[in-house]
This record gives structure tokens, sequence and C-alpha cells, in this order.
């Protein structure tokens, strides 16, 4: 799913709840600087419902794209953030589409 490029995107899950209007507690904010073409921490462990940001400190354009296909940041330029709720357990390998060396994990469990 594409995201917002700048501020905070939802993804389709987080916006789906929030039109249930569930009342249900915010998750807790990870932060990811994607710095010379490194993702830091590279291992992110969260709890379901958590968002991870991204946010790009290079001069180069980054994504963190879903090995499994089911997200997407979309392009984030220099000094832009953006943002994923994970709803799902599991483990969750992404890259940069442009750098596909680039390579981390976000792993979400109880
Ligand atoms: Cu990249």
């Amino acid at each position: 799913m594409r995201l917002n490029r700048r501020g905070f995107g939802l993804s389709l899950t987080a916006a789906a709840m929030l039109q249930a209007g569930q009342g249900r507690a915010a998750g807790a904010e990870h932060a990811v600087t994607i710095r010379r073409f490194t993702f830091s921490p590279a291992e992110l462990v969260i709890r379901p419902g958590d968002r991870v940001v991204w946010e790009n400190r290079d001069s180069a354009p980054h994504t963190a794209t879903g090995r499994d296909g089911g997200w997407d940041t979309g392009e984030i330029v220099k000094g832009a953030q953006a943002g994923v709720v994970f709803e799902r357990e599991g483990r969750f390998e992404y890259l940069c589409a442009y750098h596909p060396h680039m390579t981390a994990v976000v792993t979400v469990r109880r």
C-alpha cells in the first residue's frame, strides 16, 4: 500500500480500525533511521498495533518495502518520514525498493 510521503501515513488496517470506531488505545511508536544506506535498528520487535516510523537522513530517496508484498512506505525523500502500523503477528522482512541490499526486519509479537 502506498502511504503518505510526509507526516505519518496510516496503513489500511489502521484506517479501517479508525473507521470502525474501535476504542482501542493507540500502539507505541518505534523509530527507524535510514542513514548511509542502512536501516537502524536493523531488527525491531514490536507489539500488534504498534507503528514503525522510518526517517530518511540520506540524500538519496529510500523505501521500506515488505518482502511479502503486504506493505510499503513508498518513496521517502531526504528528511521525510513515513509510518506503517503492524496489526498482525509475524516476522516481516523488508528492503529498500531502490537499493535491495538494504534489508531489515520487524517482528510483531504479543
Ligand atoms: Cu534505498
